[in-house]
């Protein structure tokens, strides 16, 4: 049992999707995540095992690699790819409610914004972490984020803003958002975005990569 999940485990960490694909070279025609996370379950390995075993700490192990510079955009994207073919057999058993997720994190790039690369990453390193992600995509405007904020008391919500134009909007929407919802936690973040323009609009947390969303989540969860 442990010896599967340390396999997929390293599945997950070098982006193996399944064993069709050929990537990366040196695991050609071997079983990658997705045919590992179905014998896991058949084995009788829970949910929360394959989670807790083996897919969070790849993906920890993929998010310390890429703050350290080891590894860059497709490698993470590699690996976030082979962890969402091993959600395919585990969403059932959290969309059933069998299984529960860490807590609920909503996501989007602000109004004006069509940058989502950052955004998704920053998801999946989030998904990967044990919470349930609604990606409510690009160009997300106030209104959207008040009525997912209402519907999932308790969230976290993350911005992303990629032009110095659209931080603005940024401020707008956490303006918004604690007007209405003062005590909801949300954490900020794209290449434009720092620690102090953070302070300055109000919002709880700035990150400059996955891994450190996905730390600050820890401390809430
Ligand atoms: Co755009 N663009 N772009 N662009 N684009 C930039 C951002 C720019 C810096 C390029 C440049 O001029 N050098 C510049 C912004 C300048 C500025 O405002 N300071 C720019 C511009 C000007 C524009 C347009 C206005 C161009 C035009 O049409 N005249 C236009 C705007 C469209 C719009 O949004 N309304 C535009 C369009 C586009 C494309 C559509 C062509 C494409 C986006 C495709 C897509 O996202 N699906 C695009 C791209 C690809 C870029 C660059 C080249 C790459 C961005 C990227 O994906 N980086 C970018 C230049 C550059 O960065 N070299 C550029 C990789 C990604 C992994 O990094 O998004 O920073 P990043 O995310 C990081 C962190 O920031 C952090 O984690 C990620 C991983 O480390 N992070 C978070 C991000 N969100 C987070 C949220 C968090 C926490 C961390 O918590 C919630």
């Amino acid at each position: 049992m442990k010896e599967l999940l340390e396999k997929l485990s390293v599945c997950v960490e070098f982006g193996k999707i399944d064993i069709k694909s050929p990537y990366p070279p040196t695991m050609k025609d071997k079983e990658g995540a997705f045919e590992l996370t179905k014998s896991a379950l058949e084995e009788g390995i829970s949910p929360e095992e394959i989670l807790e075993e083996a897919l969070i700490p790849a993906m920890s192990r993929v998010g310390r690699k890429f703050s350290r510079n080891e590894i860059f955009v497709p490698q993470m994207l590699m690996a976030a790819k082979a962890m969402s073919s091993s959600m395919i057999h585990l969403k059932p058993y959290y969309l059933s409610g069998q299984t529960k997720r860490r807590g609920t994190f909503i996501i989007g790039t602000v109004t004006g914004d069509l940058h989502d690369i950052g955004k998704n990453l920053v998801a999946m390193m989030i998904e990967g972490a044990g919470w349930e992600v609604i990606d409510l995509g690009v160009d997300v405007n106030v209104d959207k984020f008040i009525q997912a904020a209402e519907k999932h008391p308790g969230s976290v919500i993350g911005l992303s803003a990629l032009l110095t134009t659209t931080m603005e909007n940024m401020r707008k929407t956490v303006a918004a958002l604690r007007e209405k919802h003062p005590t909801q936690k949300i954490l900020i973040g794209g290449a434009p975005v720092t620690a102090e323009f953070c302070t300055k609009i109000g919002a709880d947390f700035y990150s400059p990569d996955p891994q450190g969303a996905v730390e600050y989540l820890k401390t809430l969860a």
